[in-house]
């Protein structure tokens, strides 16, 4: 049966893409987050939640015979944007998990080619970084520093000419929170633009939670549907260490797995990526607890804790966890 496009998001099935991708990063260690999550039990997580849940495609970047490192992420995105894509068309509900965060240029490829006939994309980019380099502007030349730039249709013809050529967000559909790490020509790329980016000042001066939801607007505006990028280090590294590019002072957990909750009611939410997940340095596994507690409070199936407030909520979450 195919799923009407009109379907709240959460009657449908979810389906949880791998992208094991790590050469887009200095660190190669996220190209293993993925299957680290999913030993972890996520899909269990889900479904304890109240959702459906399959196992997705699985993308792997492979260097052999590459040129150089764009040339690795572009043929990977390739890859990613037509998996993606699939599952967008079965009417299933993707979640994708990375991977460094060069792999949402295949996500969000993949989204905005199957929504383009109903409309726009709209996307709300979480992380400390800018990730809004060209090669011109780079120093260390890693991918995992381009992926909002291309998407935007800046950089490298490898990265903005997957699925069609040139930029597949808008900069009016495109919000950034929590960014706290950057260069100026990033800052300044974005500003030219006209992204609207909530630095860190800003999002501890109003809360996360306010920000979100004022980016949730501003990306559903004009658009035919909206996702959420999610980079693990925006969270604070006390919440979430194992991250490839761990920044101080970031975004609590519980502010942001609450504010996450909003994505649940909202029929045009079409999906989430968790990206830079290390789970070689993810001693404990508290970064994947906390993965998963923001991946339940996104996709959870609010009929399972509607009534009970969001104490008890939370305490719910804990339960998943456990
Ligand atoms: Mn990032």
């Amino acid at each position: 049966m195919k799923a009407s496009a009109a379907m709240p998001s959460l009657l449908k099935t979810i389906s949880i893409v791998s992208a094991a991708i790590g050469e887009g990063a200095g660190d190669g260690g996220c190209k293993y987050g993925s299957s680290a999550l999913l030993s972890s039990g996520l899909a269990r997580s889900l479904a304890v939640a109240g959702r459906l849940v399959n196992a997705g495609p699985v993308a792997v970047a492979d260097a052999m015979g590459a040129h150089d490192r764009l040339d690795v992420v572009g043929r990977f995105s390739v890859d990613l944007a037509e998996a993606v894509a699939g599952v967008m068309r079965r009417g299933l509900q993707p979640l994708v998990l990375g991977g460094d965060h060069s792999c949402a240029i295949g996500t969000w490829s993949g989204i905005a080619g199957v929504l383009a006939p109903r409309g726009r994309l709209g996307l709300i980019w979480v992380d400390a970084h800018l990730d809004a380099h060209t090669p011109q502007t780079s120093e260390s030349n890693a991918p995992h520093g381009m992926p909002l730039a291309a998407l935007l249709g800046h950089g490298s013809h490898a990265l903005t000419g997957v699925g069609a050529s040139g930029g597949k967000l808008r900069p009016s559909d495109t919000v950034v929170i929590g960014a706290r790490s950057y260069e100026e020509a990033e800052r300044r790329l974005l500003e030219q633009l006209g992204v609207r980016v909530m630095y860190m000042e800003e999002v501890r001066d109003r809360g996360f939670g306010p920000c979100f939801a004022e980016a949730r607007a501003i990306v559903s505006a004009q658009t035919a549907g909206w996702g959420v990028s999610f980079d693990v280090d925006a969270l604070d590294p006390a919440d979430a260490p194992a991250t490839g590019t761990p920044v101080a002072g970031g975004v609590g957990l519980a502010q942001a797995a609450a504010a996450l909750r909003l994505c649940r009611a909202d029929p045009l939410f079409l999906g989430l990526e968790i990206a830079e997940y290390n789970p070689l340095k993810d001693y404990g596994g508290h970064t994947a607890q906390a993965i998963h507690a923001l991946v339940v409070a996104c996709l959870g199936c609010a009929t399972v804790d509607v009534d009970q407030g969001r104490a008890q909520g939370d305490a719910r979450i804990a339960d998943v966890i456990a």
